[in-house]
């Protein structure tokens, strides 16, 4: 079968401040709601939608993804791997209704990319012009990684997203934001101490810590450390595989340069199968800080 075709739909009558507009109105509400998930705030649950959005992409026939905004249908937000992604959805609510202009898929994207820069990560470029599919584009359950495997899956995984190993490597630093969450996906804990600042501990905490697989209140086996973190065994496959190794170990040291990879990384995961005409304009927002707001 033919590859299916996504090409961006570019609104010439709308800038860059109509983003910003955007942006700032999610920053705001992330500043506004910090009391959510025991102060760690809605940042973290907000990428993690933005990557979900995009992650059911596969380049085999250039499916899923962020493009049609299909995570909207049941049938996608109701997949097992997406719990605790309402929490996300239900935050964007009252911002897609002022701004009911923006496609689904944008404003996804958007919120992950506002959520990495106000917990002062990297500088994300951005790109609008995804368009709300019908629910028949939405992608079948399933395609979402699951955290119960090692180093050989995580390589298939990320190739799917066309992703090569310094790109799977540079995206799992985001695993500094946020916890997880028994009753979302049965694992139990946080990556690190600043679950809401985005930051390279990742990578210090998982070279340094003392881990140990063990089994959760849910049965699910995950690495443990004396300190109270967690990783998933897919996390913990990037110390086990020595190429993984190389590149978790210069990320702990040199946090610039994990800040440079992580932004195109995650660029390229929120675009994974648009295509985007010559010309199209790439947004970089400016923090509420950055407008001394
Ligand atoms: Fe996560 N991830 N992720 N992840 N993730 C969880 C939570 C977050 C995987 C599993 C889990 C990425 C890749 C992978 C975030 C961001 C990214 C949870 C816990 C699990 C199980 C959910 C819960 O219980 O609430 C696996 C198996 C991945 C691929 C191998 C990305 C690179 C790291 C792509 C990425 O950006 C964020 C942020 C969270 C925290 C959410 C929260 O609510 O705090």
């Amino acid at each position: 079968a033919a590859p299916i075709v996504h090409i961006a739909a570019i609104n010439k009558d709308r800038t860059i401040d109509d983003y910003q507009r955007i942006y700032n109105k999610i920053a705001e509400k992330i500043r506004e709601d910090d009391e959510y998930d025991g102060y760690i705030g809605y940042g973290p649950v907000l990428v993690r939608l933005g990557w979900h959005s995009s992650g059911t992409y596969n380049k085999e026939n250039n499916s899923g993804g962020s493009y049609g905004g299909t995570y909207r249908f049941k049938l996608e937000n109701s997949d097992p791997s997406n719990n605790g992604l309402q929490n996300a959805a239900q935050f964007l609510d009252p911002i897609y209704k002022e701004f009911n202009w923006i496609s689904h898929g944008d404003l996804y994207t958007l919120g992950a990319v506002c959520a990495i820069q106000e917990a002062q990560g990297p500088k994300i470029k951005w790109r609008p012009g995804r368009v709300d599919l019908p629910e028949s584009a939405t992608p079948e359950n399933g395609r979402l990684p699951d955290a119960v495997n090692g180093a050989d899956y995580v390589r298939k995984f990320y190739a799917r997203l066309r992703m090569n190993d310094r790109e799977a490597v540079a995206l799992t630093g985001a695993h500094c934001l946020g916890r997880t969450h028994l009753k979302n996906s049965g694992f139990d804990g946080p990556w690190g101490a600043a679950s809401s600042s985005f930051t390279n501990e990742f990578f210090i905490n998982l070279l340094n810590e003392q881990w140990k697989l063990q089994k959760n209140a849910a049965g699910n086996k995950q690495y443990d450390s004396p300190k109270g973190y967690m990783m998933l065994e897919t996390d913990y496959a990037l110390i086990q595989d020595p190429i993984y190794l190389k590149i978790v170990k210069e990320y702990a040291n040199n946090e610039a340069s994990f800040f440079k990879d992580f932004a195109s990384s995650f660029q390229k995961l929120l675009e994974n199968g648009i295509d985007y005409p010559k010309g199209a304009p790439e947004y970089i927002f400016k923090t509420l800080d950055d407008q001394d707001m």
